[in-house]
């Protein structure tokens, strides 16, 4: 174990962080495959699904793809891995995944796959392995020391059966044990799967599961496990891309920050209690969020953010918009998210408005196309409802909230200050937001207008011209003697 710990020392010696992301893509589009896309006719999406829709991901403006968990599992969420080195028989082959890694390529779009290694399933070899030595009470085969087992219950721990062992399991009753990321027979493992991912199938990083629980109550532990994680995805490529998920406060993930993995997501900016639909619901809501971003910038001033509204995991950002009836509200926040700065992340779904809380299930319902090109939805649902109209019927509506993210996606991307330049606050009022963004020798300010139904007027710089706008409908920002007016919830770029 000492040997081992200065070890992680001389990786953090040897590699200190830096914050800056190794990625050129900034859009980035979360994909539950099972409910995605299904390509062979048996109600389940898959890998062949996604390659197929991969025109109407770029048509969005979509430059990175997130897949959740891709490996052999037999849940239906597949974070209960049995296999690191394979694809799920049910998303389909190994070559359809090195097909899919080319065609995201080829048109320039990066793809990351979910990686959980804080607990493996309790059908991975590994752990049948440590129990069937448990068993014949051979507490010294190698196996036994991948998992933390112990001979007494612990607060999240589960008996196994057939023994007096326990094993531990932060995410009880999934069948999901904890792996012991203290054992440096462990990591020889976890640098073959990094190896085999990242060189042989060619994927460009990976979207990191359950941070704050590989050393659970402790961070600066989980950092040094990063740290390493870090270290060893950059040996193998450079320009490789991580996001962890530290499901934490900001004064937290700024301490995950320090590993130098690339990006961590912005928890506190998403769900119905973030700071967007808080702000979007107080009275004042621009002075409101500028609130937040300062604090933000002054926490995390250097590094590259993770923003998002919402994921697997929480409901979806309409229902905490309560914007069921206020598309115009769905499209704002996306734009306002847009804003923030960094890699921003939306849920396949959300860019059509789709809705979904409380049970897993129905956080994760089928994506619609329309209404006969469907997966099946996934086990356990126990709400299907769809609030808004399908992908189909937006993409022929200029005013569809598809059509508006197209548009934030592609004004991201045509004026890369916006992802990745330096925020300033430089105005704020109760309605009126303007940010300052400088990427190398270029600054851009961005206006925007809170107010649901009035227009506002803010004095901008002697000299400045507005270059893009975004609005609702065709009424247009108006920009005369220095002075811009935003029609309700307008957005315009200057400089
Ligand atoms: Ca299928
Ligand atoms: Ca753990």
């Amino acid at each position: 174990m000492k040997k081992w710990l200065s070890l992680i020392f001389l990786l953090i010696f040897l590699f200190p962080s830096h914050g800056s992301a190794q990625t050129s893509s900034f859009n980035w589009y979360e994909i539950f495959v099972r409910s995605f896309q299904d390509s062979d006719g048996d109600g389940i999406g898959d890998l062949q699904g996604v390659l197929s829709r991969l025109d109407d991901i770029e048509w969005m403006g979509f430059d990175g793809i997130w897949l959740m968990p891709v490996m052999q599992s037999p849940s239906y969420h597949k974070y209960d891995v049995t296999d690191y080195l394979s694809i799920d028989d049910e998303y389909g082959t190994m070559d359809d995944m090195r097909a899919l890694v080319q065609a995201c390529h080829e048109r320039g779009i990066s793809l990351i796959i979910d990686l959980p290694i804080n607990h493996t399933g309790t059908g991975h070899p590994w752990f049948v392995q440590a129990v069937e030595a448990l068993k014949r009470g051979d507490t010294g085969s190698p196996y036994v020391q991948y998992y933390h087992f112990t001979q007494s219950a612990q607060t999240k721990s589960v008996a196994v059966s057939g023994t007096d062992w326990f094993y531990e399991e932060q995410f009880s009753g999934g069948g999901m044990p904890d792996l012991n990321l203290m054992n440096e027979a462990v990591w020889e493992e976890i640098h073959s799967i990094l190896v085999f991912w990242l060189q042989d199938i060619g994927v460009d990083g990976f979207r990191l599961d359950a941070v704050t629980s590989y050393e659970t109550g402790n961070t600066e532990k989980n950092v040094e496990l990063l740290s390493r994680f870090h270290s060893e995805v950059k040996a193998i490529r450079p320009d490789a891309f991580c996001v962890g998920e530290a499901w934490t406060n900001l004064q937290e993930i700024a301490k995950y920050y320090a590993s130098g993995i690339d990006a961590f997501f912005l928890f506190p900016v998403s769900q119905a209690e973030g700071w967007l639909c808080r702000s979007v619901r107080a009275r004042t809501p621009a002075s409101k969020f500028a609130g937040y971003l300062e604090d933000l910038y002054t926490t995390l001033p250097e590094v590259t953010l993770a923003p998002f509204l919402a994921n697997h995991d929480t409901g979806r950002a309409v229902a905490a918009l309560q914007a069921r009836s206020r598309p115009e509200l769905a499209k704002f926040a996306e734009l306002v998210l847009h804003c923030v700065g960094g890699t921003v992340f939306t849920y396949y779904g959300e860019e059509i408005g789709m809705v979904g809380s409380g049970d897993d299930p129905n956080k994760r319902l089928a994506m619609y196309w329309n209404d006969q090109d469907m997966t099946q939805q996934p086990p356990g649902v126990t709400k299907v409802e769809y609030a808004y109209p399908c992908f189909d019927q937006q993409k022929e509506d200029p005013d569809s909230l598809l059509q508006y993210v197209r548009k934030v996606n592609l004004l991201t991307r045509k004026w890369p200050e916006i992802a990745q330049g330096k925020t300033s606050i430089v105005y704020s009022d109760s309605y009126v937001l303007c940010l300052s963004k400088t990427l190398d020798t270029s600054e851009i300010l961005l206006a925007l207008n809170f107010s649901s139904n009035q227009p506002k007027t803010v004095a901008v710089p002697e000299g400045t011209e507005m270059t893009d706008s975004l609005c609702l409908d065709a009424e247009l920002p108006v920009l005369e003697d220095n002075l811009l007016t935003l029609p309700p919830y307008g957005f315009a770029i200057l400089r």
